[in-house]
């Protein structure tokens, strides 16, 4: 029987991946650690739990001793590294704790992996790697050949994490695979981030905080898609490769805040433009052939159909997020934009 470990399952992407796997596998066992950092929600697991296939583990992936324990318990056939500090804006205000989880927390599994029998290793990771594209070169898109080039200390963190799980499969031989994707939107994306940052700020009818002139693009990808993704590769992916995943739906920030002022029916007059992030990388845009080629994975979801999935998602499950925002989530906003 499969046993596959998810690390960060208590965050954004992480627990859609778990939701979509207990799915699609009903065979397999899920167990996620996770140490419920702000960013981390035991809520967002709370169906999973009711699941006698999956198994919820508090714990650091920086945490030696702890990670070596669940994996001599576990004996598991595959890991999938989510967990990670993943705000680009944070990274900026406070660098040290993304160099420690991001980089030094993969070595630890890293080295699980290799004690405990060679086991399958998945890094989640980031279009970030490759730095930003020219706004005027709409030909251009990142491959896997792109050159690293990052620009936010979050970026520099996670491409360091992706040099060293190449280098425990050159040096060791460790059976690795990396994925490098776009900017993902849905369900329980934490409200920091500008997809639910703007749905939640225009429900409240509160101002919608548009870095710069609000023309960098991002290259939005369902998260669904992006689960599909890694089980594809973490099943049938060649080894010691790395794959892009991205589905060509490039937008401007504020083409998406209007696209979400239009669904809810509110006022652009709610927009503010402010003080530009620090290194902003201008645009990313994924050429998604190698994994469209040899694993058939393509997208399934329009940004039309899941943007409106995610607004409904954001009404339906208002619960989730006024229980972020009413906590410690306030004196961050207040931090990063009071007074922008
Ligand atoms: P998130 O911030 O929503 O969730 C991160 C999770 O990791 C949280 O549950 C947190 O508690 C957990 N975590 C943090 N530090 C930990 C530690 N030391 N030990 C154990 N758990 C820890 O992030 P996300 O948006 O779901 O991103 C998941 C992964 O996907 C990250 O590696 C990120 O770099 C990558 N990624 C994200 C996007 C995106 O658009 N969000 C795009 C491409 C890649
Ligand atoms: O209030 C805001 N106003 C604004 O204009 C916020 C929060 C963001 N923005 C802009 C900055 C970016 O150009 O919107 C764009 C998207 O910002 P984020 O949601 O912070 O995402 P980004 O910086 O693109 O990074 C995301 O995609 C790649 C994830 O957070 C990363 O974890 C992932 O690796």
């Amino acid at each position: 029987m499969k046993n596959i470990l998810v690390t960060g399952g208590a965050g954004f992407i992480g627990s859609n991946y778990i939701y979509y796997m207990l799915e699609k596998h009903p065979d397999y066992r899920i167990v996620c650690i996770d140490n419920l950092t702000y960013a981390g929600n035991l809520e967002t697991l709370k169906k999973a739990m009711e699941n006698k296939n999956f198994r919820f583990v508090r714990g650091d992936i920086t945490d030696r001793k702890a990670v070596n324990s669940i994996f001599k318990a576990e004996g598991f056939t595959a890991v999938v590294n989510f967990a990670a500090e993943s705000h680009v804006d944070r990274s900026i205000e406070e660098p040290e704790v993304f160099l420690k989880t991001n980089i030094l927390g993969t070595q630890v599994l890293l080295d699980a992996c290799r004690k405990f029998g060679n086991i399958r290793y998945h890094q989640v990771s980031t279009d970030e790697v490759y730095g930003d594209l020219p706004l005027d070169r709409p030909d251009l898109f990142f491959t896997e050949n792109t050159p690293i080039h990052t620009s936010s200390p979050y970026s520099a963190s996670k491409a360091s994490a992706d040099l060293i799980v190449m280098a425990y499969y050159r040096t060791y031989g460790l059976p690795v695979t990396v994925s490098r994707c776009s900017n993902n939107y849905g369900p329980y994306h934490f409200p920091e981030k500008l997809i639910p940052l703007m749905i939640i700020n225009a429900l409240n009818k509160k101002e919608l905080p548009v870095y710069g002139e609000g023309l960098n693009v991002r290259d939005w990808l369902y998260v669904k898609d992006h689960c599909k993704a890694i089980d594809m590769i973490v099943e049938n992916g060649r080894i010691g490769e790395v794959y892009n995943i991205g589905g060509h739906n490039e937008r401007t920030n504020i083409d998406v805040v209007k696209t979400i002022i239009k669904i809810l029916g509110r006022d652009e007059s709610l927009i503010k433009y402010v003080k530009d992030r620090p290194g902003h990388d201008l645009r990313y845009a994924i050429d998604p052939t190698k994994i469209k080629n040899e694993l058939g994975w393509e997208p399934e979801t329009t940004f039309e159909e899941g943007i409106q999935l995610t607004v409904k998602w954001y009404l339906e499950n208002r619960y989730w997020w006024e229980n972020i925002i009413n906590g410690e989530y306030m004196k961050y906003y207040e931090k990063m934009y009071g007074g922008r």
